[in-house]
């Protein structure tokens, strides 16, 4: 039987939202319990975490542990592997940063993954990249029920503005609104929402497999808001079917995930106020053999907590290179 109160601890921690006391309560239940740790690396992969972990970590011809440092090329296998780590994870600002030295190395004591199979890189091939170059805007019609082009709320692409510079090209998309046009009941909308629904029924044979994954990813940023305001961002990654989209009580923005064959999302971090420095999101889905379709949704929000000041509007958030290719970790 799941445990709710340890996956919304683990949950806390991987968005970053736990008070001091239940860090806590979660550090001691990863320390005393196993089950807890397998727990915090499933829910690890539906946070698009686990790969992102694994694609710094590898074994040398002795065995050993290993963290790749990419930013200096440096490598250490000491004991200060896991100190090494957590820095690592500091700098890139992942829901991980918190892991202590002696805490990291607890939850990768529970990996059952072969040692010398571990997934190195990826190969990625796109499925679709965007970068607004074209100019063009997203439809305002909400989630899409077409294929190939971006859909949600009112949104307007822009060059440099404010300070900020796009971190691809010379354009990025800035979201307006939480709500889209003829929106029902808009009023309590905070989410700035973009989506977009991609035909892999080409990739039939390999989906059926089981062993295609898709991998999502999105910069964000803002112009500097006040401290105490709150703005976070999603990527996330739902596998639907034709049948679902053709239900149009069942194909919606707040029932999709419910009915989707599967989903991840790399649940909303928090925006870091400093209009000089894009984040980074991304997660992956292993797609079932039935799917059809993928839904790409990006996203921006206030935050989620009921005293968090939330709006219908946002004064400068914008979103740039959004990517969504197959990775392939066979090789
Ligand atoms: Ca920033």
């Amino acid at each position: 039987m799941k445990d709710l109160h340890l996956d919304q601890l683990i949950s806390g921690f991987l968005d970053d939202t736990l008070s001091p006391q239940e860090k806590v309560e979660f550090e001691s239940l990863m320390m005393r319990s196993e089950a807890a740790r397998a727990r915090f690396w499933e829910l690890a992969e539906v946070h698009g975490l686990m790969s992102q972990a694994m694609v710094n970590l590898s074994v040398d011809d002795r065995g050993d542990w290993k963290v790749e440092t990419r930013s200096t090329g440096l490598s250490t296998t000491d004991t200060s592997l896991w100190r090494e780590a957590s820095s690592l994870y500091r700098r890139r600002k992942s829901g991980v940063a918190l892991v202590g030295g002696v805490l990291l190395g607890v939850l990768f004591s529970v990996f059952s993954l072969p040692v010398r199979g571990m997934p190195q890189q990826p190969k990625l091939t796109p499925l679709t990249a965007e970068s607004f170059e074209t100019g063009i805007a997203p439809a305002v019609v909400g989630i899409p029920t077409t294929v190939d082009n971006w859909s949600g709320d009112f949104t307007n692409v822009v060059a440099s503005r404010d300070g900020l510079t796009p971190v691809d090209g010379d354009k990025m998309l800035q979201i307006l609104r939480a709500d889209y046009q003829g929106k029902p009941e808009p009023d309590g909308s905070y989410c700035g929402d973009l989506y977009r629904l991609i035909d892999v029924r080409s990739l039939a044979k390999q989906v059926a497999t089981g062993d295609t994954v898709v991998r999502a990813s999105a910069m964000f940023n803002m112009t500097a808001q006040p401290q105490h305001e709150n703005f976070r961002h999603n990527v996330s990654i739902m596998a639907v079917t034709s049948d679902l989209i053709a239900n149009e009580n069942l194909f919606d923005a707040a029932t999709i995930v419910e009915y989707s064959l599967a989903s991840a999302s790399r649940q909303s971090l928090r925006l870091d106020n400093d209009p000089q420095t894009w984040e980074l999101s991304e997660c992956e889905l292993r797609l079932p053999p039935e799917t059809e379709y993928v839904m790409v949704y990006v996203a921006i929000s206030y935050g989620h907590s009921k005293n968090d000041l939330r709006r219908i509007t946002f004064p400068g958030h914008f979103i740039d290179d959004i990517r969504v290719s197959l990775a392939d970790y066979s090789h």
